[in-house]
């Protein structure tokens, strides 16, 4: 991770500065990154005495951020045009309006500002802190949370820790460019961040048929071009019978990725009668985040999704072939 430059933090505050109020938004279906950063950037704004609101569209469904949930309005307040103008925009862990999904109000039109570390991000205005080099965004707040306010409390360490750890796999995806993601981490240690309640919290508490669903993904799983593709999908039906109270893809793409030979993993989801959404994972070397990017969606090199029209049967053949090129 490269450290976020002297410049970009004074942009930030001059932003910060600038404006009367705040709209602190992230993407649709959050993650801890995302909701970290969201709340990391009001842990700012508190400092700073500045009125803000968070926004998000939800929904709120994997079990470490259910208690998040309260923070988030998914329709913006009445505002006139006098307030729109004074009210700056900050968006976090997502780069596109549309990636904030369905929040009832114009979100268009507000001076904004973007924190995020996505690669497929395509922005073009310098002023925002857009920086793949990052393993989360949360990773970026905190930097901006310390320059501007200073060392963290307990509990706003423990957030700044969820936001990172989530990103990076805790710690697992990391590589040997993250010395700097380490010392962070460090000083978030030492105001009192703990690792082990954190990662209890991030990973406990599954429904039973979570596990269920699993065996059915596993059961469904299939390998492609000499194993170095595994590929699963989940039914509308397995959805009604077992997928009512969360899933858990996560522990099948690691599953997947622990296989011999393995480069990639596909989990496709038919949503509704007519839309899929499609996960990607890699070990190394594939940039599924290209392939997302054919479908409609986007992400990192090793971890993305989409949201997509079609069946899984018409579908799978055209991802495939998109696979074919690269494996
Ligand atoms: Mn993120």
């Amino acid at each position: 991770m490269i450290l976020i430059s002297k410049e970009q933090i004074s942009k930030f505050k001059s932003f910060l500065d600038s404006h009367d109020s705040f709209i602190i938004a992230g993407h649709k279906e959050p993650d801890g990154d995302c909701i970290s950063s969201c709340i990391g950037l009001s842990f700012i704004l508190d400092k700073m005495n500045k009125p803000y609101i968070m926004l998000n569209a939800g929904p709120f469904k994997r079990n470490e951020i259910k208690k998040f949930a309260p923070k988030f309005k998914n329709a913006l307040p009445f505002m006139t045009q006098d307030e729109r103008n004074s009210c700056g925009l900050i968006i976090a862990d997502c780069s596109e309006l549309s990636r904030l999904g369905d929040i009832d109000g114009d979100l268009k039109g507000f001076s904004t500002f973007i924190i995020d570390h996505h690669k497929t991000a395509d922005v073009k205005n310098s002023d925002n802190i857009i920086d793949p080099t990052a393993p989360a965004a949360s990773c970026l707040v905190q930097q901006l949370f310390e320059s501007l306010v200073g060392k963290p409390s307990k509990e706003q360490a423990d957030i700044f820790f969820f936001g990172m750890a989530t990103d990076t796999g805790f710690f697992k995806y990391l590589t040997e460019d993250s010395s700097e993601v380490f010392k962070g981490t460090a000083r978030l240690v030492e105001s009192g961040a703990n690792p082990r309640k954190i990662y209890q919290e991030m990973t406990g508490g599954k429904q039973w048929n979570t596990r269920k669903l699993l065996g059915i993904m596993l059961d469904h799983a299939e390998r492609h071009f000499n194993g170095k593709l595994v590929v699963t999908f989940e039914t509308m039906d397995d959805t009604r019978k077992f997928g009512q109270d969360g899933r858990d893809s996560d522990a099948f793409y690691m599953l997947m990725l622990e296989v011999e030979n393995v480069e990639a993993v596909l989990f496709i989801r038919q949503e509704t009668e007519f839309s899929c959404t499609l996960g990607f994972r890699s070990r190394e070397k594939c940039d599924v985040s290209a392939i997302a990017s054919k479908f409609g969606g986007g992400g990192h090199k090793n971890a993305a999704g989409a949201s997509t029209e079609g069946k899984i049967e018409t579908l799978l053949p055209l991802i495939l072939k998109e696979f074919a090129k690269v494996l």
